[in-house]
């Protein structure tokens, strides 16, 4: 099925054209001009690390790979969280987020794991994957799920909050309850007030004018809250406020708002029980929901109707140490992991994207493995196209 496909022997700028899903003509296009098919599986176990690494390898890749549930101290808020600081990273290298969480459930459970819960994966993650055991329709569950999440961002809403201490008299006329908070204002510009009894923090004419009833009711700050409005699309979205994080990677815009899933369809581990018809399934459901399914996770490409053009991602990719014959075999993990090298799952498999974790991450200085390992895929690439 390899080696007669199309897909196989076309460049990945031509499959750019071609391709269904808008990500997949993106990272096809992206591929191209960074001479890369290389995606850093970043199992590491710190988000400090996380970010370190990703900010190191991330010239030489065009995927990075997360499981965002084995990093302790993932910082989950939206706009400055460990998601967001991973998208200013992927905008300043060029490289899209892969979150492995390999969703298996009923469709409703899988909607509210992708878009809601704590990590809100889709909303830092371009893409995710499934195994679909549970049934195809979870795929059209959680492409339900995310037609919705980009209808629902037209706008990014920005707040900032200022907190001062009032004039006395910006409260002449004002019949202040002590017991609650109030809201004025409307939905662009809010002014609440922030009442405490704290007597003995405030200038005696305030303090004078608060007094009601015997009751020492006392305003001590206003919280200014201003909320401003940006479209989704624009670059400046999910940006944190750091400093240097503005930088977008030259020669392409950045990518799509659409979401992508890979579909699980064949493991790298040993005694994997994935069957070819399983595998099949995959390859239906992928064509059933061509704007959202980009491709699989496979050992090989899947690729076999004449119009398909999905992008496929390995795990399970290794080279033998620097100076041994790269094409040698490497042994697996112990653990059940099984390696192949770029050559032979590029080359002769047709798979388009490795995925490397531990052949990059335990070397001694990852940015220079991860390159040695972007060329090798490349050259692979490059001697299919014949
Ligand atoms: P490593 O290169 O260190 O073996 O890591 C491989 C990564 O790919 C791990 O994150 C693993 O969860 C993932 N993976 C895999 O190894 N085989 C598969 O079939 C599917 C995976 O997602």
């Amino acid at each position: 099925m390899a080696s007669r496909h199309p897909t196989i022997t076309q460049p990945f700028a031509e499959r750019a054209k071609t391709a269904t899903h808008p990500l997949t003509r993106y990272l096809f296009r992206l591929m191209d001009l960074k001479a890369s098919n290389l995606c850093l599986s970043a199992d590491v176990t710190t988000a400090r690390d996380l970010l370190s690494l990703a900010d190191k390898v991330g010239p030489s890749i065009v995927v990075l790979k997360t499981h965002y549930d084995l990093i302790s101290g993932w910082d989950y808020n939206p706009q400055t969280g460990t998601g967001a600081k991973l998208a200013a990273l992927a905008r300043k290298h060029g490289f899209l987020i892969f979150e492995d969480r390999k969703f298996v459930d009923i469709g409703k459970t899988v909607q509210m794991q992708y878009t809601a819960g704590t990590a809100r994966i889709i909303d830092w993650a371009h893409i995710t994957n499934a195994n679909i055991d549970a049934g195809k329709d979870m795929v059209r569950a959680m492409a339900e799920a995310a037609a919705k999440w980009k209808e629902r961002i037209p706008y990014e809403v920005k707040t900032s909050v200022t907190v001062g201490t009032p004039v006395s008299d910006q409260f002449d006329d004002e019949d202040v309850d002590p017991a609650a908070d109030r809201v004025q204002g409307d939905s662009t510009q809010q002014q609440r007030l922030d009442v405490t009894s704290a007597p003995q923090r405030l200038e005696p004419r305030e303090q004078d004018s608060r007094d009601v009833d015997g009751r020492k009711g006392s305003i001590v700050s206003i919280t200014t809250v201003t909320q401003s409005f940006e479209p989704a699309d624009s670059p400046r979205l999910s940006k944190t406020h750091d400093q240097g994080d503005d930088t977008v990677f030259p020669g392409i815009e950045e990518p799509p708002m659409d979401r992508g899933l890979l579909l699980l369809a064949q493991m790298s581990s040993k005694g994997c029980l994935m069957t070819p018809d399983y595998t099949r399934a995959c390859v239906e459901a992928a064509r059933e929901h061509p704007n959202f399914v980009m491709g699989f996770v496979a050992q090989e490409s899947l690729n076999s109707a004449p119009e398909d053009n999905f992008i496929h991602m390995t795990p399970g990719c290794k080279l033998p140490p620097p100076g041994e014959d790269e094409n040698g075999e490497v042994p697996g993990d112990g653990l059940g992991q099984q390696y192949n090298t770029p050559a032979k799952l590029v080359g002769l498999c047709g798979t388009d994207i490795v995925i490397v974790g531990r052949g990059i991450i335990q070397a001694g200085d990852p940015p220079s493995e991860a390159e040695r390992y972007r060329r090798r895929a490349w050259k692979a690439y490059l001697a299919r196209l014949g």
